[in-house]
């Protein structure tokens, strides 16, 4: 029945306002990883698409410059209104190519919705500064100006909110985008592309290239048009961006896991606590960067954790997440599941507990997706491989400490450092934690997930590169500080010199 969503046969690259097939006759099928079936075929496109789309880019952006912000945004509440309109069919088409269940498809759809309206919203402000200058008769401002031609790479576990964190700030700024989606979830960029169509944005302003990293990504690092690359994806392909950009001297922004911990104090609601975890660690089954993989314990409540842990996963509900009685969905493909299945037999011969799961599920009709048992381990040290490396799975590690100091140090001896939690009662605890955990992101009495779009999104250490997705920080990867000094008194006057 869902397949009637799909219309298509084959996909087509999205060229200046046009669907135009990909330069050489290649492609890979999109799979519903909750029923092995194909959806439909994504073109892999070759350096020449990306060289084409460059071009209309480049001329696009110099008239999308010039219309004033505020006309610019216009477009951009068109898109959040139409997005509204169409959540539910986005929705289905997500859970359909990427397998989350319909409830997550449809909240990250709102997120997207949400980033529309929001980043209109800088239609009317992508505020700047004035400031004195140090000379008389002398005025001194500094505003944003867009970059140019900008690149995003996008992940299959967020398909449309993260395109809509980079694009939507990009658009408004008055850059124009070359959008390469990952070929596993290539749909929503088509129902972008057709809504951007609709929302009236000038032919060229956004680009849809499908294709591999290796191929369309690389022709886009290297490209010297596309002046910005912001990428979300695996640290290792973050990393050779990152190189290569950094020999061009490219501006680039990263986004790139987490190895997230939920802290649990011995004063701590242990009922919300066990709901915060179990949302976190087994929603979109563990396929977020923010997922919880780590719980770290005060010793004396771990027991009892446990026990409540292990009743909750009991409860969960796994299959197709068409059916909205499904709490938990497939695993993205059969590679995914391969890596999960590898960490758990890795976490047993480290000498971890298994408590829960710990394999795939084949019995009945999800024989025909990728799924897996939601997985608990405990009595696992810190320094264990599962307490370390980012699974992106649902395979969650109880690691006991004694106290708060403990716990931090433990949060923090990791690569990454996105989102942290911690669930206390205790006011001085939730102030010091706050302070003193590493990541970009902290959560009191609330699991590791569900950033909203209006704050900065991104994290320390292996997590990126120093820069945010969403909130206003995104425009800093959007946009260049210019600097403008108007002399208005008539005659030469040199800074640092002519200063009384
Ligand atoms: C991601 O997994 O890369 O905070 C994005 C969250 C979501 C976004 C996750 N709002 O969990």
């Amino acid at each position: 029945m869902s397949n009637a969503l799909v219309t298509e046969k084959k996909l087509s690259n999205f060229i200046n306002g046009e669907w135009v097939s990909a330069q050489q006759d290649h492609f890979a099928p999109v799979v519903n990883p909750a029923n092995g079936e194909k959806l439909i075929d994504v073109p892999l496109s070759s350096q020449e698409d990306v060289n084409q789309a460059v071009k209309a880019a480049k001329k696009a952006q110099k008239e999308w410059a010039l219309v004033p912000a505020p006309q610019r945004a216009e477009v951009l509440y068109r898109v959040g209104y139409i997005m509204k309109e169409r959540k539910e069919h986005l929705s289905q088409i997500l859970t359909m190519e990427n397998g989350k269940v319909i409830e997550e498809a449809r909240g990250e759809v709102q997120e997207g919705i949400d980033m529309a309206f929001y980043m209109a919203g800088e239609g009317r402000r992508l505020f700047g500064h004035t400031t004195p200058a140090e000379l008389k008769d002398k005025f001194a401002m500094s505003q944003r100006a867009p970059v140019g031609v900008v690149g995003i790479i996008t992940p299959w576990n967020f398909p449309i909110a993260i395109a809509t964190w980079k694009s939507f700030p990009a658009i408004v700024a008055g850059n124009a985008v070359i959008w390469k989606p990952a070929t596993e979830t290539p749909m929503m960029a088509y129902e972008m592309a057709k809504i951007f169509v609709e929302a009236g944005l000038p032919n060229g302003v956004v680009n849809v290239v499908f294709g591999s990293g290796s191929e369309v990504g690389d022709a886009m690092v290297e490209h010297s048009d596309i002046r910005v690359i912001s990428f979300t994806g695996s640290n290792e392909t973050g990393r050779t961006i990152a190189g290569k950009c950094g020999q061009l001297l490219k501006k680039v922004s990263l986004e790139m896991g987490g190895k997230n911990a939920v802290i649990v104090m011995d004063d701590a609601n242990l009922d919300l606590a066990v709901q915060g975890i179990i949302w976190s660690a087994y929603g979109t089954s563990g396929q977020r960067c923010t997922a919880c993989s780590r719980v770290i314990v005060h010793e004396s409540v771990k027991e009892q954790l446990e026990e409540r842990l292990l009743a909750e996963i009991d409860h969960l509900t796994i299959g197709d997440g068409l059916d909205e009685q499904n709490k938990v969905g497939p695993i993205i493909n059969e590679a995914g599941l391969r890596k999960i299945e590898k960490y758990v037999q890795i976490g047993q011969e480290e000498g971890a507990r298994l408590l829960a799961g710990g394999n795939a599920l084949n019995e009945g009709d999800l024989n025909k997706g990728y799924y897996f048992a939601p997985t608990l381990f405990t009595d696992v040290k810190p320094d264990m491989r599962i307490a370390k490396e980012e699974i992106f799975g649902p395979v969650l590690s109880i690691i006991p400490v004694k106290d708060l100091d403990e716990a931090i140090e433990v949060n923090n001896d990791v690569a990454f450092g996105l989102s942290s939690s911690i669930f206390t009662q205790d006011i001085n605890k939730v102030f010091k934690a706050q302070r003193d955990l590493d990541t970009g992101i902290v959560y009191v009495n609330a699991g590791t997930t569900g950033a909203e779009i209006h704050l900065p999104f991104g994290g320390t250490k292996g997590t990126g590169n120093g820069h945010r997705d969403s909130g206003q920080a995104a425009l800093d990867v959007f946009t260049e500080w210019k600097a403008v000094y108007v002399d208005f008194s008539g005659k030469l006057q040199r800074a640092q010199i002519d200063v009384e």
